[in-house]
């Protein structure tokens, strides 16, 4: 009977090696090792075995099935790889290859972009240079130089984020760090704007981001006053938002300007009668600015009893929201292109 086993035993091994898919190997499977396969009608006939006869065989049948099924589960492996391999030549595809009719979306500028831009060609048709300053400011710069000394309450106005370990370094709060940066750089007379990043640690809510634009100006020269600053102010603000629009200047305490004022332009909706937009009072609230104090002029170098001048800081992001008429400034750092892609 071991004889009849070892005869199998090779029967299955050659059978296996024609073998070459899975049903062909499936219905080898119940031919050899079924209830009612060849293996199992040996084991039966071990039942007609002396006792001692029928261990020994009992061994040698235990260690053919066993031989018989590794070499199945081996062929059932090679099996599935060869599958696998034909079905990803199957399957293959060219990811390089330019997509056969669909066109991938053209791109379009952020609508903060376009109105920056578009103010930036405005400013340099008047003599202005467009500086730029670090979104990651020393805490001088931010606060102290701008006549905001570290215990003046004007810091509370103003929260930020800090960086870990460097407690003189903060997001800046606004792009007026750059007035200080500009003088030093460039001296004077100076014509300049600064559009960029400012980050404030508040709640936000449709009026108010952590992240928003602003675009700071800054004119110095001998003989500067509040006039020059009215005639600039309303040149962008009919530019922005039409030739009948006018500005309103009202006094508000910003520790860097001297006097200091919040500026209003007519409402471009209702044209100053009065809506929702502007809460009926036919304004809206757009920059702040001033002329320059003169510990700033000094602290940029500059002598305040030669020179003088004034610098304003618009909220970039406000002047888009008013000129698209976007309701929630949260809309404009949120990335959701089904907003991006109306401008
Ligand atoms: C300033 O930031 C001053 N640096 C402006 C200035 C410059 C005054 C030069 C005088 C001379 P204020 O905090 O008011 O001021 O901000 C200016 C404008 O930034 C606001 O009118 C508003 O339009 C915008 N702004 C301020 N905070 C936020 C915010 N969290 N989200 C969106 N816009 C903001």
């Amino acid at each position: 009977m071991k004889s009849q086993l070892e005869q199998l035993k090779q029967a299955a091994i050659d059978a296996l090696k024609t073998v070459t898919d899975n049903e062909s190997l499936e219905r080898l499977r119940v031919e050899i090792l079924g209830r009612k396969g060849k293996m199992a009608e040996l084991m039966k006939q071990m039942a007609t075995l002396a006792d001692e006869e029928r261990k020994l065989v009992g061994a040698a049948a235990n260690e053919v099935k066993g031989a018989i099924e590794a070499a199945f589960a081996e062929k059932a492996e090679m099996a599935e790889g060869a599958e696998r391999a034909e079905r990803l030549s199957r399957e293959w595809i060219d990811v390089t290859e330019p997509a056969i009719g669909v066109r991938s979306g053209i791109g379009n500028l952020h609508p903060v972009t376009q109105v920056r831009e578009d103010l930036e060609d405005l400013f340099a048709s008047m003599g202005f240079i467009v500086a730029d300053g670090p979104e990651l400011e020393s805490e001088y710069f931010n606060f102290t130089a701008l006549n905001i000394p570290p215990t003046h309450p004007a810091r509370d106005m103003q929260d930020t984020f800090y960086i870990e370990g460097h407690p003189d370094m903060v997001m800046r709060t606004h792009t007026s760090p750059v007035q200080i940066r500009s003088m030093k750089k460039y001296g004077v007379p100076l014509r300049a704007i600064v559009p960029g990043r400012c980050f404030r640690n508040e709640a936000t809510d449709v009026r108010h981001e952590h992240t928003f634009h602003q675009l700071e100006g800054v004119v110095i020269d001998k003989g500067i006053t509040l006039s020059h600053m009215k005639g600039v102010l309303e040149t962008v603000a009919k530019h922005l938002y039409g030739a009948d629009t006018q500005i309103r200047l009202r006094p508000k305490f910003y520790p860097f300007v001297e006097p200091g004022v919040n500026g209003e332009v007519t409402c471009f909706l209702c044209k100053g009668v009065g809506c929702r937009l502007c809460k009926k009072s036919g304004w809206l609230e757009v920059f702040g600015a001033g002329m320059i104090h003169p510990n700033v002029l000094r602290e940029g170098g500059v002598d305040p009893d030669v020179y003088s001048g004034f610098a304003f800081g618009f909220g970039l992001t406000r002047l888009v929201m008013l000129k698209y008429g976007i309701d929630d400034i949260r809309h404009l750092e949120g990335g959701d292109l089904r907003f991006l892609k109306q401008f």
